[in-house]
């Protein structure tokens, strides 16, 4: 997972991109809307009871600046009560727990969760971001059942979205810049290894890219929809024109998704 930069995520407290106005372009929901259904809900939710701590943690490569604030954000943004502790790491764990907050979000350079404290149960960024993004995708692909899709990038969030988009029954096919690691899931889960990204991508029209890569517009199908979690995240003037929707934010989906989901452990469905 490429670790995120204090200037890739400057703008996520105060939604400088204004990411539901272009979500409902492209895909006709807002973020809270995605992260509802992908985590299988059919209904709006008031998650205003729900308590959650955001802890920064400072361990490995340390504290990234704006991460907790950001996360902070995107959780109130979902009409959830939430602060960032005063305290990192355990010392921050446990004022969460002595607060009786209901979840806790907290990331080190492997792993980022939302842990729902009655459940006892967490929900991962990797997961998270592939459901967010796949979730994307059909909306803005007016459902996937029976259509070509490519994954790129065979990581923990690439494979988390293979076996999404297959079981919604997509016909999914899978690139990544080390082949052997398409082909394990070609082997694992049935879907199509591809050894050429750019044949790959030029010969399919739908596309969920996770990984950190720089496509040229020239690659693009024409009317293509793009989703796209990666980080550096980059498309040229000739892919904006040509494609149908290009879905990307450095943060709010994944974290969204994973907070609605984690959430809904402990609430009515
Ligand atoms: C969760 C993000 C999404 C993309 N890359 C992942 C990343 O950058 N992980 C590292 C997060 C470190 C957070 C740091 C803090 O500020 O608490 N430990």
């Amino acid at each position: 997972m490429t670790r995120l930069t204090p200037d890739l995520i400057e703008g996520v407290p105060e939604d400088t991109i204004d990411l539901d106005s272009k979500l409902m372009s492209m895909c006709g929901k807002t973020v809270k809307q995605l992260a509802l259904e992908g985590a299988g809900v059919d209904h709006d939710v008031d998650f205003s009871k729900m308590k959650v701590a955001c802890v920064p943690i400072t361990s490995g490569m340390g504290v990234i600046s704006g991460f907790s604030s950001s996360v902070d954000a995107i959780v109130k943004r979902l009409g959830m009560q939430s602060y960032v502790t005063k305290g990192t790491d355990v010392n921050g764990f446990s004022q969460a727990i002595s607060d009786g907050v209901d979840m806790i979000m907290m990331a080190d350079d492997a792993m980022f969760v939302a842990y729902n404290v009655h459940a006892r149960k967490y929900t991962n960024n990797s997961w998270g971001t592939a459901m967010g993004y796949s979730v994307a995708l059909k909306n803005a692909a007016g459902g996937v059942e029976g259509k070509d899709v490519l994954v790129i990038g065979a990581g923990l969030v690439g494979t988390e979205a293979v076996k999404i988009l297959k079981s919604w029954g997509a016909n999914v096919s899978v690139t990544d810049i080390k082949p052997e690691k398409a082909l394990a899931l070609q082997e694992k889960y049935g879907v199509k290894a591809l050894e050429d990204v750019e044949v790959a991508l030029a010969s399919h029209k739908y596309i969920l890219n996770a990984a950190p890569a720089i496509f040229p517009g020239r690659l693009i199908m024409e009317g293509a929809v793009v989703s796209t979690p990666g980080v550096p995240h980059y498309f040229d003037e000739e892919s904006r024109k040509k494609a149908k929707a290009i879905i990307h934010d450095p943060l709010e989906i994944g974290t969204a998704m994973m907070a609605v989901n984690s959430a809904m452990y402990s609430m009515e469905r």
